[in-house]
């Protein structure tokens, strides 16, 4: 059995918009109102798993929930006078951020040996507090060989869980035991924490953790104020590296201690905040990078493009490059439609440290998929959709007959 790193990527939804439904996430309410291009999102979003396949790396991929969630409507028990931004809520393609779908300890981790899932409750968010449950219908299928995988249903809700984006996992190789890293958020700022503590000990727990293989740590209040809505706004970790901000947590310096006497070999990379800011780290999305090491063994960071057009990040990076880091690439992707809402290309995927052979094989992706995939798309996914279409019959209609194309393409017909 060989474990490895899949990265489980969102495939971005026929309904796609921008509602700007996240306070706190300041992409997506700077960009609320304005017409987007559902089909070039997931295009792009495809474009950027075939460029990582290219690299060697396995890939798999999670689909687009139900939408509009009927079901929510009838919760709210929605009618003409609701809230918009409620009714949006049932239309949010947000499932395409697929590291908020689930917290993943691999097997080496576990007090089983067994990989471990909790599906995220994501109950901060109104648009997002829906996603579990069609979430945790296609984690048991995907990950559904129970020889080799749990997945827990949500925490409890009143503990805020946002999955992935707030844990880290350290660890000399992928298939080797691993020191995990949950960081939480402090409520009270001008931003919702979406990130309670007990969430975080309720998963490392009931996914058996070694409490010595553990760490809990705060996010700096002030990354969150200045629209780092999620760790992985600030910080990323991959085997034995951690490339961070400088503001990213409360206590940095206890924090990368406590990192180095547990797993010695590991290497942080900082970058302080006078050669790149909060604000630019926000803007460009530098730390939501996807951190990978590649058969080559030559770590890379797959950034936004919105990295390259920023003179002081791009500078950063070169200079990185230049020196004797553990980082040895940087590859560039075009994910802006995705970017617009505030999701970045670790955003965009879940990561799984597991045999590919244990998978459901119908979430694996390969270049004659991928192809077909992108055929799917560009026949049935609407090109654009302005935000007073949201809401409406005639695109409710389109965004079912396109998910429904997917299901039946992939032979998902378990989903529909
Ligand atoms: O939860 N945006 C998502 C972005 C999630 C990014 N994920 C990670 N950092 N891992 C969010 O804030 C915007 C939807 C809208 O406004 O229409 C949205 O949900």
């Amino acid at each position: 059995m060989t474990l490895q790193e899949i990265n489980f990527d969102g495939i971005v939804g026929p309904s796609h918009n921008y509602a700007g439904l996240s306070l706190g996430n300041l992409a997506a309410t700077k960009n609320a109102g304005e017409t987007s291009y559902p089909r070039e999102a997931a295009l792009q979003g495809i474009a950027k798993m075939k460029a990582n396949m290219a690299m060697g790396l396995a890939q798999g991929f999670l689909l687009p929930l139900p939408r509009p969630d009927t079901e929510w409507l009838k919760a709210l028990a929605a009618d003409e006078n609701t809230d918009p931004a409620l009714v949006a809520g049932a239309w949010s393609a947000s499932s395409m951020w697929t590291a908020n779908a689930a917290t993943v300890s691999p097997a080496p981790d576990t007090g089983d040996g067994k990989c471990h899932l909790t599906v995220a409750n994501l109950v901060t968010m109104p648009h997002r507090s829906h996603e579990w449950e069609d979430t945790l219908a296609q984690l048991q299928l995907a990950f559904g060989d129970s020889d080799h995988f749990t997945v827990h249903g949500p925490v409890p809700p009143c503990f805020g869980d946002e999955g992935a984006a707030n844990h880290m996992r350290f660890a000399d190789s992928h298939g080797q035991s691993g020191l995990e890293v949950f960081v939480y958020g402090r409520t009270g700022g001008r931003f919702p924490a979406r990130q309670h503590e007990q969430a975080s000990r309720i998963v490392a727990r009931q996914h058996g953790l070694d409490p010595d293989r553990v760490l809990f740590v705060e996010q700096a209040g002030a990354a969150i104020e200045a629209g780092a809505f999620h760790n992985d706004v600030v910080a990323v970790a991959n085997e034995s590296a951690l490339f961070t901000h400088q503001q990213a947590l409360a206590d940095p310096q206890g924090t990368y201690d406590a990192l180095r006497a547990r797993l010695p070999g590991v290497q942080i990379v900082e970058v302080p905040a006078d050669r790149v800011s909060l604000e630019d780290a926000v803007t460009s999305y530098l730390f939501n990078a996807q951190l990978i090491t590649p058969p080559s063994g030559e770590m890379t960071l797959v950034v936004p493009e919105e990295c390259r057009d920023n003179p002081r990040v791009w500078s950063w990076l070169t200079e990185m490059l230049a020196g004797n880091g553990p980082i040895r690439h940087v590859n560039v992707v075009d994910v802006r439609q995705s970017m617009a809402n505030g999701g970045g290309p670790a955003c965009l995927r879940l990561r799984v440290v597991a045999d590919p052979a244990t998978v459901d094989q119908r979430f694996m992706l390969d270049a004659a998929k991928a192809e077909k995939l992108e055929s799917v798309v560009a026949e049935y996914w609407p090109q654009s959709i302005d935000p007073s279409q949201v809401g409406s019959e005639a695109l409710a209609q389109q965004v079912r007959i396109a998910r429904g194309k997917l299901l039946e393409m992939l032979g998902i017909t378990e989903l529909a």
